[in-house]
Formats: structure tokens, sequence, C-alpha cells
């Protein structure tokens, strides 16, 4: 059986799977996704996945045109169409088909999709040994211009870092924010473990307030680990004790060198294989049942 995706109410194949060339989310990016996972027959999350994304139509004025209630069944309802317990959802509402002019009172009604699919995994040795990464160039944009905090379908400042990361052979690249701080990964949130205290850049910085990156926070308080949000420097990244990204996809990852600076001992620290586990031990636990 084929990909089954949800678009506009109906569950059509993959080759059915069709939008207009004038659909502004297309033509603009003007639109807003969530990706999503589903571990052991459950939703990561659901509701806090849909929360953003309501929030993030909300900051562009993009009307969703059912409520989040429903948005979760059609969730649930790709899922099981595909048969899955564990895999990446990738939810998506455009400003829907317009003419080629910017005004988005043109386009009367949104397009909505799903995609359920099994996920690419970052490799096992990723996470034994930890990444080697890399600081962008490219500057995140600014939240005045555009807030970083709404996951829009306009991705290329995060698209030019990750090309700045792969001609350097690395997985990710750190985003400093014009003024030279630090804001978060391409698609990842930062962590830093400094004199044992567990460290994130806050999000009015311009970071994406990441499912993960909360979801660490609140295990890290669980388990004692002092956890606060800090405005940093890479000059904190390279005196870190510890280092790690999160984000759905990549879950928690150690990152053991950064722009040729070796990250505590090299090897991923106790802090982060602590913070693994117990993120592994919730995803298998906790989340909205599919079936
Ligand atoms: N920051 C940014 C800029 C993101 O896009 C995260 C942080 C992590 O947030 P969550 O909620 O997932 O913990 C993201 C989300 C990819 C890819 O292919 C990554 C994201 C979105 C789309 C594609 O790496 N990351």
């Amino acid at each position: 059986m084929g990909l089954k995706i949800y678009l506009d109410g109906k569950l059509v194949n993959k080759e059915d799977a069709k939008i207009s060339v004038f659909d502004h989310g297309l033509l603009y990016g003007d639109g807003v996704f969530e990706g999503i996972r589903a571990y052991n027959g459950k939703v990561f999350r659901l509701a806090e996945h849909l929360d953003r994304l309501y929030n993030s139509a909300k900051a562009i004025n993009l009307c969703i045109p059912f409520p989040a209630e429903e948005m979760e069944q059609v969730v649930l309802k790709t899922l099981r169409a595909n048969k899955l317990r564990d895999g990446y959802i990738r939810l998506v509402v455009t400003r829907g088909v317009g003419d080629l002019g910017l005004d988005p009172r043109k386009c009367p009604k949104p397009t909505v999709f799903c995609i359920a699919g099994k996920i690419s995994l970052y490799p096992e040795e990723f996470y034994r040994l930890g990444l080697t990464i890399v600081t962008a160039s490219t500057r995140k944009n600014i939240p005045e211009a555009l807030s970083p905090r709404i996951k829009s379908l306009n991705y290329l400042n995060s698209i030019l870092g990750k090309m700045e990361a792969t001609l350097q052979n690395a997985p990710e690249a750190i985003m400093l924010t014009k003024d030279g701080y630090v804001a978060e990964c391409t698609g990842d949130n930062i962590f830093i473990l400094k004199d044992k205290i567990l460290k994130t850049p806050p999000t009015y910085l311009g970071a994406l307030e990441g499912v993960t990156r909360k979801a660490v926070m609140e295990l890290a308080t669980r388990n004692k680990i002092v956890c606060q949000e800090e405005v940093f420097t890479r000059y904190d990244l390279f005196t870190a004790e510890e280092c790690f990204l999160t984000g759905t996809a990549a879950e928690v990852v150690p990152v053991v060198r950064i722009d040729g600076r070796v990250i505590g001992n090299g090897h991923p620290g106790k802090t982060t294989l602590k913070l693994i586990a117990e993120f592994k031990k919730l995803t298998a636990n906790e989340g909205t049942e599919i079936y």
C-alpha cells in the first residue's frame, strides 16, 4: 500500500497529493507547519504542537478553518491510514490559492495537508560519539522583522545556515543573533552545561519555542538539574562542560566539537546521557494514543 496523505479533508494517494502553483505557501512561503513524532503508538506532545501551530497561524493572521480538536483527528487519522505506530508527521497550513499578488485577502481558503511517514533517523554514532558542528556566518533573522517563534514555511534563513554546515561537513550549524548571541541551530535548539547549570538561550532572542526543548527543561528539573534560560556567547559554548541539541527529529543529541574546539572531554557528557535516557523513557510512555 502506498502512502496516504491528508489533503483538504480527504485522504489521497501520494501521487494525487498535489497543490496549485498559485498556492501562497509555495509562492511566498506564506503558511505555517509542524514536525511531530509518534512513538510506540502514541503521538508525543500533540497538544503542544497544535498550540504552536495555531499560535503561529494567529501571529500571521491566518485563520485555520477548523479547531485544534479537529486537527488532532486529522493527525491521528493520517497515522491510522498509514498503519503507523512510530513515525514523523508533517502538518502544514498554507494561506491557500490566490493570485500572483502578495495580498492574503485574495486567498479565500487555507490549504491543509498532513504527511505521516517513517522517520529517517540520525545515524546511531551521532548519539554515541557526539556531533561536530560549526557556527554559521549567516545570522538569525531579527525577531523585529519576522519572529523566529513563528514556525513559518519561510525557512530560507535556516537553509542558508544549513548550507554553511554542509560545506564544512557538519550535520548542524549554530546560528547567532545579529548581536552575536547564541540563538539556536538551523533546526534544533541548543543547551550547554556550565558550572553544573544547564543553560539554553531565551526564546525572545529569536529561537523557536521547541517542544523538545521544553520537555528537556522539565526533565532536568525533575532530575534535580538546575536549568535556566540565559543569554550566552560562543565563548560560553567553547568553555562549556557539555553541549547538546534538541529537536523533534534529532531528539537529544550530544555535541562534542564546535568550530574546532573540543567541548568538555570530547565525549558525550554525563548530564547529556542522563537526559537522553530520560527523554527516551518519556517518549515511550507519554502521548496521545493513535489506536
Ligand atoms: N529550532 C528550529 C529553527 C526548528 O525548525 C527546532 C528548533 C526544534 O523544535 P521542536 O519543537 O521540534 O523540538 C526546530 C524544529 C529538519 C527540520 O529537517 C527541523 C525542524 C523543522 C523542520 C525540519 O531538520 N525543526
